[in-house]
């Protein structure tokens, strides 16, 4: 392996610096192993240093597949040399249905081994994972050549899959700096890094360790098994509008309302409604609403918090004046009732394919929400997690990455209300509490200039997603 660290710096495939890495953080370490094809010996000596690491560990597995795209010609070697049936993941067809996402044979129960190249989060591998699971395929192990050591291992563990590094980035480093590649200084500086960015972690939620898989971004979360198509929509089109801000459209006029929509729609992942406070209401608002959450790609969430019992809030969903299920994508309910809330708006959610968040914990002060009745929120949201795919809350109650966390109670300012509303910043609401969604009412409508506030809040939450989810 010193041999080979040494070959990887003279290539420059390890390079000790400051690069910038696509989310814009600066890192003093950099691996880029795209260019080991051109070094055949390379590609040789690293493919079976992969392959003996999986001997060692004992690994029992049937096929192999490499992390697009640097590790497919390494899986490519292994297999080869080895006999081993390959199988090859398809990452441009990812977002077009019908087309193939594995190449290969398929066969359904067994196991496949994942290679990668470098390994700093885990969730390159996760969502290889996730479409070799999705394919009816076992994951349980995959074989890194380097680990940078900042959580990728725990993460993966979180999610069933062992990880077993050939070789870890402060090995790396430390032989390098043996061999007087690297100075000192970089040694110390490379250590700080690693500990300042080590993005596992594990949080408090009522005394109990909650493990979350705080770094997987939000396009590997919508590739989770499991993922409710709502949740798994709108992962997708918060990264490509850079946007985790639902806009709490806090109005008592339709024009208000309408002109919100259109001003602010390009900036937001979500409008949340109360639809009951509008004094001119008419079916026309709605529809017009619709036909803008179509055009600019934002979800439209009634604010309904259902909190009846089954029968009532079936027709409460469904019909009266406002025809909720009609337009609104999400809805959200108290579980003060019991299942039945659920399962009442259920019948009438589900065929129409909506979504539903409970609310597992309140911004206001005194609130009753914590404790036995968060952790049941929870629980309910798993027993139906069909139409469930998410909670209001202030922190990360759900350990599973295929729910979504949306907070309220956010402005840039913290402070709060003179009747009991609280607020947090969006670095608490998403970096500390690891939530997922802002939600801002006031922060936004109350400012002398609502665009200008928004684009501010949309880069606050999304700014302080991207330093969570880490390079
Ligand atoms: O716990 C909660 C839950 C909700 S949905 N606290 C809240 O404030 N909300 C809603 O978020 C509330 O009904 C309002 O529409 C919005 C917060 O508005 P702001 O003006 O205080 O940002």
């Amino acid at each position: 392996m010193e041999a080979l660290a040494l070959r990887l710096f003279e290539i420059e495939a390890v390079k000790f610096g400051s690069f910038q890495l696509k989310s814009g953080l600066l890192t003093p370490a950099y691996f880029d192993l795209r260019g080991i094809v051109s070094h055949p010996e390379l590609m040789n000596q690293v493919a079976e240093l992969l392959y003996q690491t999986a001997k060692d560990a004992g690994i029992k597995y049937n096929s192999v597949c490499g992390v697009p795209y640097t590790a497919l010609p390494l899986a490519t070697v292994i297999c080869s040399s080895n006999q081993i049936p390959m199988l090859i993941r398809r990452k441009e067809a990812k977002d077009y249905g019908t087309k193939r996402l594995i190449e290969g044979n398929i066969k359904i129960g067994e196991t496949c081994l994942i290679i990668e190249d470098v390994v700093t989060s885990g969730s390159s591998i996760m969502e290889t994972a996730a479409v070799l699971q999705k394919e009816g395929l076992k994951v349980s192990d995959a074989i890194v050549l380097i680990d940078r050591e900042q959580g990728g291992k725990s993460n993966l563990a979180a999610c069933g899959i062992r990880l077993h590094p050939v070789c870890t980035l402060t090995k790396v480093l430390e032989f390098l700096h043996q061999k007087e590649k690297v100075d000192a200084d970089m040694v110390i500086k490379v250590k700080k890094f690693l500990e300042d960015n080590y993005v596992a972690i594990s949080a408090e939620t009522d005394g109990a360790p909650v493990k979350i898989c705080k770094e997987l971004s939000f396009s590997s979360r919508a590739l989770h098994p499991g993922v409710h198509p709502m949740a798994m929509r709108l992962f997708k089109l918060m990264e490509k509008k850079r946007s985790n801000l639902c806009l709490s459209a806090d109005v008592t006029d339709s024009k208000e309302l309408l002109h919100l929509a259109t001003m602010l729609g390009p900036t937001i992942c979500m409008l949340k409604t109360h639809v009951d406070i509008l004094s001119d209401f008419t079916e026309e608002t709605t529809r017009a609403l619709r036909a803008l959450a179509d055009q600019h790609e934002f979800l439209l969430f009634e604010d309904r918090k259902f909190a009846d019992i089954g029968n009532t809030v079936k027709h409460q969903y469904e019909g009266g004046l406002y025809k909720i299920a009609s337009w609104a994508d999400l809805v959200n309910a108290h579980v003060v009732p019991g299942p039945g809330v659920v399962m009442g708006l259920k019948e009438v959610g589900l065929p129409l394919e909506r979504g539903c968040l409970l609310i597992a914990e309140m911004s206001s002060h005194g609130s009753l929400a914590t404790g036995n009745y968060t952790t049941t929120a929870v629980k309910l949201a798993e027993e139906h997690s069909d139409f469930v795919f998410g909670f209001i809350s202030g922190s990360r109650v759900s350990s599973k990455p295929e729910f979504l966390h949306l907070t309220p109670g956010v402005q840039i300012e913290g402070g709060g209300d003179t009747l009991g509303q609280q607020y947090s910043t969006p670095e608490e609401v998403i970096c500390t509490k690891g939530s997922d969604i802002i939600i801002v009412g006031r922060g936004i409508l109350s400012a002398p200039n609502r665009s200008e506030a928004a684009e501010l809040y949309r880069k606050a939450g999304w700014e302080a997603y991207l330093r969570r989810v880490g390079p």
